[in-house]
C-alpha cells in the first residue's frame, strides 16, 4: 500500500508509489531505453574526478556534467544521439503530482556497489518553481536531505524500490544526497545495485 510521508516543508515520499508490477514494467523501459543510450560515467567540472555513478538521460533535454561544467543538451554526450523518449509512466507520474508543464529531463542514475552522491543542489534548471520528482528502482538507499546552504542539520531517510519522492517550493533547492547503497537488498536490477529516475522541467515557460 501507498503510504504519503511528509518529510520537510516541499518533500513528500511515497513509499511504494510504484507496485513490484509497475517496478519492473518501468524497469524493462528504462533498460530498453539504455540500449540506445548507455550509461557514461561523466567527471566533475574543473578536477575531472569520476562520478561513482553511471548516467543517462531520456526526453529532449538530458543534463550532464564534464570537465567544462554542467548543463542540459538534446544528445548523448558519447554517442551524440539525441535522448530516447521518457517512459510514459514517468510522463503519467508528472503530470499526475507535480502541477507544471511536463518534465523534460529524467536522468537516469545507476548506482553499483559502493556508488554514492556526494551533497548537491538541483539548480542547473530555470523552471525551478517547478519542483523535482525522483523514483527508486532496486537496492534501497540512505538519501539524506538538508536546507538551502550546504552546512546545518540533515535528515537520513531510507528510500526502496517503488518509491517517490518530490521536492518542490520551500524545498526546490534544498542540499540532498544519497549517503549508501545497500547492496544487495534488491533483486529488481540486473547485475545488482540501484537505478535512480530524477525527473525536471528545465526552461521557464511564461
Ligand atoms: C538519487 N536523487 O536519489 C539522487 N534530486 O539517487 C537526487 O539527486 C534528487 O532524489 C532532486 C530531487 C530528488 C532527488
Ligand atoms: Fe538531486
Amino acid at each position: 500500500m501507498m503510504t504519503r510521508v511528509a518529510i520537510a516543508p516541499g518533500v513528500i515520499l511515497w513509499r511504494e508509489r510504484f507496485s513490484k508490477t509497475e517496478q519492473q514494467t518501468l524497469l524493462n523501459d528504462v533498460l530498453a531505453r539504455i540500449k540506445q543510450a548507455p550509461f557514461y560515467r561523466p567527471v566533475m567540472p574543473g578536477s575531472g574526478k569520476s562520478f561513482s555513478v553511471e548516467e543517462s538521460n531520456f526526453g529532449p533535454l538530458g543534463w550532464i556534467s564534464d570537465k567544462t561544467g554542467y548543463r542540459y543538451q538534446a544528445t548523448h554526450p558519447v554517442t551524440g544521439a539525441a535522448w530516447p523518449e521518457m517512459p510514459a509512466l514517468l510522463i503519467d507520474l508528472w503530470r499526475e503530482i507535480a502541477d507544471a508543464p511536463d518534465a523534460q529531463c529524467c536522468l537516469v542514475n545507476l548506482y553499483r556497489q559502493g556508488a554514492r552522491m556526494g551533497l548537491h543542489q538541483d539548480k542547473d534548471e530555470k523552471a525551478l518553481s517547478a519542483p523535482v520528482v525522483s523514483v527508486s528502482l532496486g537496492d534501497e538507499a540512505l538519501f539524506r536531505i538538508g536546507g538551502e546552504t550546504r552546512r546545518g542539520p540533515t535528515r537520513g531517510v531510507e528510500l526502496a524500490s517503488g518509491d517517490v519522492v518530490m521536492f518542490g517550493g520551500a524545498a526546490r533547492l534544498a542540499y540532498h544526497g544519497i549517503d549508501r547503497i545497500k547492496q544487495g537488498s534488491s533483486s529488481l536490477v540486473p547485475g545488482g545495485g540501484r537505478i535512480n529516475l530524477t525527473l525536471r522541467r528545465v526552461t521557464q515557460t511564461d
